[in-house]
């Protein structure tokens, strides 16, 4: 996010084009938002998520389930979805607190980000007692498997979880795993591609948070991957820490998300005096790298933490708010809208725009054809298929900032037919934005469904099916 002009001018400047670009639309800035007062909607703000490790077994506690659905939009299974408890006997699968999980997302709009296809820990005994070519296979057939159980329900995996060495090597750690062979991380990688398409795929580590030896190892294999071709998405910092963070954290973040991968906060715990403080530093670090895409804490109350004893979470043990809790909100609130104008900023969701939740996803259109009635597809930047997207008050489709589907410049320009997949993946929903400013869909003619339509409500976008069809204003120009 290097930028010549500062931020207010910036904004200002695109608050003029818009006016002069999008005469007789409504307003496309509803003004300041008021600040938000949890987690995830704080974080939504600037198209993050902000989510916790829940265990299956507590769902029924109604404290816990009522700060998880009042607080949190994304999800991470604490231990449902790793090998043993996936796998207990050699291709026999059960999913059944897995799915209780997934289940729990799914009803209150989380995302859910799986843990752990492979991990050299929370191996069910079968897979401890093999080697080899055995294990290998079995492995692979492991991350097949759940993979493709979960597929369309995962935003993030962690395909590989741990599998650096701490100290000064920077090297592997030896595993079974390991000795399977240097190939079987990139190989776990391409088979969770393959059974799920639309997941990111994110390598998960301990240890990392600063520029040392061990992520240094993580950076040079991402970057590796990335050079080969190689399916990797992103990368998960656990930051377990006590009482501060590294100095070049936001650095490290940095560099990692420089490769062209999304970095994400996993399992944030933090024990100490001076956790409030701390809290917040890792926070607003997060906030400025634009690829961090959202943080995970790992737990609900300080009960609910493997620290025993240590209170690293943002719960108390009754489920009250800590000082810790309103340090992250405070600082999730004061990031305050992204640059309108910054293709890898994801826009705020309450500016009167449809925008993707997803933080730095706006919409591309990569090599496309500009003249008028030309088909093409839209994903998001880092072309990826099914998005949330955010419906607010005046009805635009944005390709980003202000830049409305057709008058961008790139590639859309009116009476131009897109394509906009639905949030499930299931099909490829064709729309054409209309010279009078409507989108429809290309085979039927219906329109845009918007079933909730309060402003900053998040929707999925699908046709109209009913009565409720829902038009969209387009671009003047
Ligand atoms: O929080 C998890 C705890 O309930 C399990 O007993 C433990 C088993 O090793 O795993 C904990 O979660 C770990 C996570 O899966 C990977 N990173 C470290 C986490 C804390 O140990």
């Amino acid at each position: 996010m290097v930028h010549a002009i500062p931020r207010a001018r910036r904004a200002a400047t695109v608050l003029l084009t818009v006016g002069l670009m999008a005469v007789g639309l409504v307003s496309v800035f509803a003004g300041t938002a008021a600040a938000a007062t949890t987690l995830g909607a704080a974080a939504a703000q600037s198209g993050r998520y902000f989510g916790a490790a829940v265990a299956a077994g507590k769902l029924g506690d109604s404290t816990y389930s009522t700060i998880l659905r009042r607080e949190f939009n994304s999800i991470t299974p604490e231990n449902e979805m790793k090998w043993d408890a996936t796998e207990p006997n050699r291709n026999s699968f059960n999913y059944t607190n897995g799915d209780r999980i997934a289940g729990q997302a799914s009803s209150q709009g989380a995302r859910l980000r799986g843990h752990a296809l492979l991990w050299h820990q929370q191996q069910p005994g079968w897979a401890q007692s093999l080697s080899g070519s055995t294990l290998r296979s079995a492995m692979i057939n492991h991350v097949t498997q759940v993979a493709t159980h979960y597929r369309g329900q995962v935003y993030a995996w962690d395909v590989v979880n741990e599998a650096f060495a701490d100290g000064s090597g920077g090297g592997r750690r030896d595993s079974n795993l390991q000795r399977t062979g240097n190939d079987w991380i990139e190989a776990a990688f391409r088979a969770a591609r393959s059974a799920d398409p639309n997941a990111k795929l994110c390598y998960n580590d301990y240890n990392t948070d600063g520029v040392n030896a061990k992520s240094t190892g993580i950076y040079n294999m991402v970057a590796d991957f990335k050079n080969r071709g190689v399916p990797i998405d992103c990368v998960g910092f656990q930051s377990h820490l006590s009482n501060s963070v590294p100095g070049d954290y936001q650095a490290n973040l940095a560099r990692f998300a420089n490769l062209g991968v999304d970095v994400q906060i996993t399992e944030l715990d933090i024990s100490g005096s001076n956790q409030a403080a701390v809290y917040g530093n890792v926070t607003r670090a997060c906030l400025a790298v634009s690829r961090c895409t959202g943080i995970t804490v790992w737990g609900i109350r300080d009960s609910d933490s493997w620290r025993t004893g240590e209170n690293p979470l943002l719960f108390d043990n009754s489920g009250n708010k800590k000082a810790a809790y309103t340090a992250v909100l405070d600082a999730l609130n004061s990031a305050g809208p992204e640059d309108p104008e910054d293709p890898e900023d994801p826009g705020t969701g309450g500016s009167g725009n449809v925008r993707s939740t997803g933080a730095g996803r706006c919409l591309d259109v990569p090599n496309a054809s500009t003249s008028n009635g030309t088909q093409l597809q839209v994903y998001d930047c880092h072309t990826n298929a099914n998005q949330l997207w955010t419906y607010t008050s005046s009805k635009q489709l944005t390709v980003y900032g202000n830049k409305c589907l057709g008058a961008s410049g790139r590639g859309t320009t009116n009476g131009t037919a897109v394509v906009i997949w639905d949030c499930d993946g299931d099909s490829n929903q064709q729309w054409n934005l209309n010279s009078n400013g409507t989108v429809t869909n290309v085979q039927s003619g219906l329109c845009l469904d918007i079933p909730a339509t309060a402003n900053a409500t998040r929707v999925r976008l699908w046709a109209c099916s009913g009565s409720a069809n829902q038009q969209w204003s387009g671009p003047t120009g």
